[in-house]
């Protein structure tokens, strides 16, 4: 039996970590815009310290007198402050968004220990957008960066009306929770753009939302549509849900030929006086996700699920669907404990056929982190599996390694998006 020692299979782990820094990722699902949407691009540290995830772990430290209305209330500077006193301050950053702070200002050569935020404050406001997005897309090695765009937002909306350049690295993808979650008031909106919509599930009504789905994604150029969905998601299901995907949704991403991309088991508003930051997980029913599969085989879908119980069946039913393709560790499992243990899982199922990570960045630092403790995991899950390989024989190429790498950073993705 041929043998890898333990000086070789180190070698074999450094090569694999060198590969995978290498790497460019094709980062499916951001919250990021290009630098022409203006202020909808976070950017900055501030913005990195009111992110959502750190909202929630400061109040677990704030002091009582700050209540709900009071942080609110504060200007986005006043808050950065308070989360960066309740959070690195009077304790340390050991949390995973915390340290994603950290890691974020170590990259930049910013040094947080000898300066303080107003410090920090003044060198990044010294950085125009486009440099800024330069440097983060560099220091990350992202070489592309899906978007969120919903024709539902009033904020957004009006960018898609201006014909400016756009940053080509920066690609669409149509965001569609309020036509599939909430008909009864996305049939008013629907209306007022001008499409002949009625909440009887009419075929009328049903090819006037295919339109309007057409028109949305020909004007953004979008790459694939996209719902986030709560536990209680069902299909197949005799409500506006269902029949919105059976004669709406499903037809509309066959005939552009683009994966409908499945984000389950978000449970909305657990705390609402947290705002953004107040939803929670849910176990999902991973039977309608099969039922979807089964019943659509000309659909192609994406799909990653926010309890960690799911995501053992989500790998089992893509070994059933080749239309389905599970993605990233979101949100409360995009923890380096948990990203290890869902992409050996995947690795050890799947082969190489999916995509370990999104990053889901709100903030334009924050691919920084995200990448780079999503690399070092998937290095160390990758590394181990060629290790047992090469113990039995099997010698993995620096190519084959290249190859594997640029097919979990987003080659896996592509090709499943082109069919
Ligand atoms: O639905 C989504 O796309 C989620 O990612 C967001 O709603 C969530 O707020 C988030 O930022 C998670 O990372
Ligand atoms: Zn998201």
């Amino acid at each position: 039996m041929a043998h890898c020692d333990h000086g070789s299979s180190s070698a074999l782990r450094q090569r694999v970590g060198d590969i995978v820094s290498q790497t460019p990722v094709l980062d499916l699902h951001t919250h990021l815009y290009d630098p022409s949407f203006r202020s909808l691009l976070l950017r900055g540290i501030d913005d990195l310290l009111v992110y959502h995830y750190l909202v929630s772990e400061s109040f677990r430290q704030l002091d009582r007198d700050v209540s709900y209305d009071r942080f609110w209330a504060a200007s986005k500077s006043e808050q950065a402050d308070l989360i960066w006193d309740a959070l690195f301050v009077k304790h340390s950053p050991v949390s995973e968004a915390c340290a994603g702070v950290i890691t974020v200002l170590n990259a930049l050569g910013l040094d947080p220990r000898h300066g303080d935020l107003k410090a920090l404050r003044a060198w990044f406001a010294a950085l125009p957008a486009e440099q800024h997005v330069e440097r983060v897309l560099a220091a990350a090695n992202v070489s592309a960066v899906g978007m969120t765009n919903s024709p539902f937002d009033d904020e957004e909306r009006p960018y898609w009306d201006q014909a400016v350049a756009r940053d080509p690295r920066f690609f669409a993808a149509l965001r569609i929770d309020p036509l599939i979650l909430s008909w009864k008031t996305a049939v008013p909106f629907l209306k007022q753009h001008g499409y002949d919509v009625s909440s009887d599930r009419t075929p009328r009504t049903a090819s006037e939302v295919r339109r309007f789905l057409a028109d949305w994604t020909r004007r953004i150029g979008s790459r694939y549509c996209m719902v986030s969905l709560p536990p209680e998601f069902q299909y197949p299901a005799d409500t506006d849900t269902g029949w919105l995907l059976d004669h709406a949704v499903l037809p509309h991403c066959r005939e552009f030929g683009q994966p409908f991309a499945l984000m389950m088991g978000v449970r909305r508003a657990v705390n609402p006086s947290l705002r953004m930051a107040g939803d929670g997980v849910g176990r999902s029913d991973l039977n309608a996700l099969r039922d979807l599969c089964a019943a659509n085989p000309d659909n192609r879908f994406l799909a990653t699920c926010l309890s960690r119980e799911n995501l053992h069946e989500l790998v089992v039913l893509a070994r059933k669907f080749r239309n389905l393709h599970p993605f990233g560790c979101w949100w409360f499992t995009n923890t380096p404990q948990l990203v290890d243990e869902i992409t050996r899982m995947r690795l050890e199922l799947l082969g190489t056929s999916f995509t370990p990570q999104h990053s889901d960045a709100r903030v334009l630092d924050q691919l920084i982190y995200k990448w780079q403790h999503t690399r070092s995991v998937v290095a160390g899950a990758l590394g181990d599996r060629y290790v047992a390989l090469a113990s039995n024989g099997w010698q993995v190429t620096d190519e084959e390694i290249r190859r594997d790498a640029a097919e979990l950073f987003g080659g896996a993705f592509d090709r499943f998006c082109r069919g």
